[in-house]
């Protein structure tokens, strides 16, 4: 049964007014099930609607991107077929996040690699999962780095006091999800974010500058055309954008699990871009170059 209040994503999403790059990249989106062909894991905190690889390559084709990273949700744990099939049916538009156990076989990292998969996820959100111990982490991080594999973190803001010593150790590059949630009601120029800026700087760290549906306070919400969306998570993302560049990603994060209040309407996200990235330049780094250089270093031959 599908978590009770469970939000469906957004249907009929707008075209955007603001024309993305060509070679633009989700870097930042699921395939949830279908749970017949694809069951979820025993050990999930939720239950989704079922989104489809096809569903998802659709909103791709009507928002004018051109590939996807698709990150390994945690409703369906450490079994990483439904990515897997995804990732098959792309015609090399797609590239993976996968999640794995210590004890994952050599062979199964070779066969997540073929299939596309370039990271895996450690995260430490405590509604999505029981915790990993870092011991374990420690030994996944170095399974997968000889591949030329990264990690992509998913932490509260809050804990990264304690977390950014252990992540600084990790053998590999790490990649942030949603900009380390900061709590937008603080000040971006205040201690907090300061500190994410400082973890940021000083190791080899990517960001993405994500999810404002799920970040912002005060919205307002992208629906009904509106054009100002979430004004109170941009100076936090625009302050990433400017400081760093070619280390930021951009997602839409459909389907938008685990949102309570409202489903954004995901034409109405690709236009809250030029909000953080203001000019062509960062645009193009943030949307193409930045994400081709760490999901497809081979360059597009592949696609
Ligand atoms: C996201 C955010 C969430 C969920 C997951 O793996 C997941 O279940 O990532 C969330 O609930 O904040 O990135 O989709």
């Amino acid at each position: 049964m599908v978590t009770p209040g469970w939000l469906h994503w957004f249907e009929g999403p707008a075209k955007p007014t603001f024309t993305l790059p060509e070679g633009a990249v989700d870097a930042h989106c699921h395939v949830f099930g279908p749970a017949e062909e694809f069951p979820f894991a025993p050990e999930r905190k939720y239950t989704p609607v079922d989104a489809s690889k096809d569903q998802l390559f659709a909103l791709r084709d009507h928002l004018g991107l051109a590939r996807n990273v698709l990150v390994q949700a945690t409703c369906h744990g450490a079994d990483n077929s439904a990515l897997v099939d995804a990732l098959q049916h792309s015609d090399g538009r797609a590239r993976g996040v996968a999640t794995v156990r210590t004890d994952v076989p050599d062979e199964e990292l070779a066969s997540l690699h073929e299939a596309g998969v370039r990271g895996v996820r450690f995260n430490f959100v405590k509604r999505l999962v029981d915790v990993t111990p870092t011991a374990a982490l420690e030994t996944i991080a170095a399974r997968i780095a000889p591949l030329g594999w990264h990690v992509v973190i998913y932490f509260e803001a809050a804990d990264l006091h304690d977390l950014k010593d252990f992540f600084a150790s990790l053998p590999v590059p790490l990649v942030v999800d949603h900009m380390g949630r900061p709590d937008v009601t603080k000040d971006p120029d205040g201690p907090e974010f300061a500190e994410f800026l400082d973890f940021v700087a000083a190791n080899d760290v990517w960001v993405k500058v994500s999810c404002p549906e799920r970040l912002t306070v005060t919205g307002p919400p992208a629906l009904d055309g509106q054009r100002q969306a979430y004004r109170d998570v941009v100076p936090f993302a625009r302050k990433v954008v400017e400081r760093f560049p070619d280390r930021v990603l951009w997602g839409t994060d459909w389907p938008h699990p685990n949102l309570k209040d409202h489903m954004p309407d995901d034409g109405l996200l690709v236009d809250h871009i030029p909000h953080i990235a203001p000019t062509p330049e960062l645009q193009q780094a943030l949307l193409v170059d930045n994400p081709m250089r760490l999901y497809w270093p081979e360059g597009e031959r592949s696609a």
